[in-house]
């Protein structure tokens, strides 16, 4: 299957890339300086590249009161500029509906964009850690229509429970997000830049914000965010001088 292209509007003059958000209501000042970017960034686009949440347990969290605001954020956002969304490990329930319904547009993973002349792939990350055979096989099951039925067919606040035990283990933890220093495995990623002739790749999931060359390509590895415990925030801006990181600055008090 070739890899689904989205091509910028030629009047487009900065899209901002972030992932890796991992929010939650324990985490108020992360999700505060995120719902200030998303809503006053200067970018024509933004682009979420999985993990917006720590955790998304099924379509009907958006019920809960922070699960709420962050969907009206995402909505009032989407109402200013082009919002996309690729689903991460943690919130893959988020359903083509609910980012629908936020005039949101849903992201296949990998998805190309056409911008300033030139194409570069997306992904979360997570489904090119080959050398983490455990957690790719956990991948699989849980992104079956066999687990999702019978996950979505619980409680709501069962499967918080789940979740939030999910949370306090830190086996279960790995399993959920697959080896701490797992890294994309270099040859599929040039596959995958060779089938979907791009040259450069913007990714999150690994935690380990960087660039530089990888596989045939370039790769930029976008910042996981936390300004309750760190000061970690940070924005990938793509404009057509190139990439740029951009620091998100911590809720003024
Ligand atoms: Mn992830």
């Amino acid at each position: 299957m070739s890899t689904p292209t989205i091509a910028a509007p030629p009047t487009w003059r900065a899209i901002d890339f972030l992932s890796d958000l991992h929010l939650s209501g324990a985490m108020p000042k992360t999700a505060a300086a995120w719902r200030e970017h998303l809503l006053h960034t200067d970018a024509d686009a933004v682009v979420i590249l999985g993990d917006l949440f720590e955790v998304w347990v099924g379509d009907d969290a958006r019920s809960l009161p922070f699960e709420a605001s962050c969907v009206r954020a995402l909505a009032q956002a989407a109402t200013r500029r082009s919002l996309m969304v690729m689903v991460g490990n943690r919130d893959f329930l988020m359903g083509p509906a609910l980012l629908a319904d936020c005039g949101a547009i849903c992201l296949h993973d990998p998805t190309v964009i056409e911008a300033f002349g030139e194409r570069t792939l997306i992904a979360h990350g997570d489904a090119w850690c080959l050398g983490d055979v455990d957690y790719q096989r956990f991948r699989r099951l849980v992104r079956s229509e066999a687990w999702q039925q019978q996950f979505l067919a619980q409680p709501l606040e069962v499967r918080q429970e789940i979740a939030a035990g999910i949370r306090r283990e830190s086996a279960s933890r790995r399993r959920y997000d697959g080896a701490a220093d797992a890294d994309l495995d270099a040859e599929a990623v040039t596959s995958a830049l060779q089938a979907s002739g791009a040259t450069v790749l913007v990714h999150g999931h690994t935690h380990r914000p960087g660039s530089g060359p990888f596989g045939i390509g370039m790769r930029h590895v976008l910042s996981d965010w936390d300004l309750d415990h760190g000061d970690r925030a940070e924005v990938l801006r793509w404009t057509r001088s190139g990439y740029e990181r951009m620091r998100v600055p911590a809720p003024r008090p």
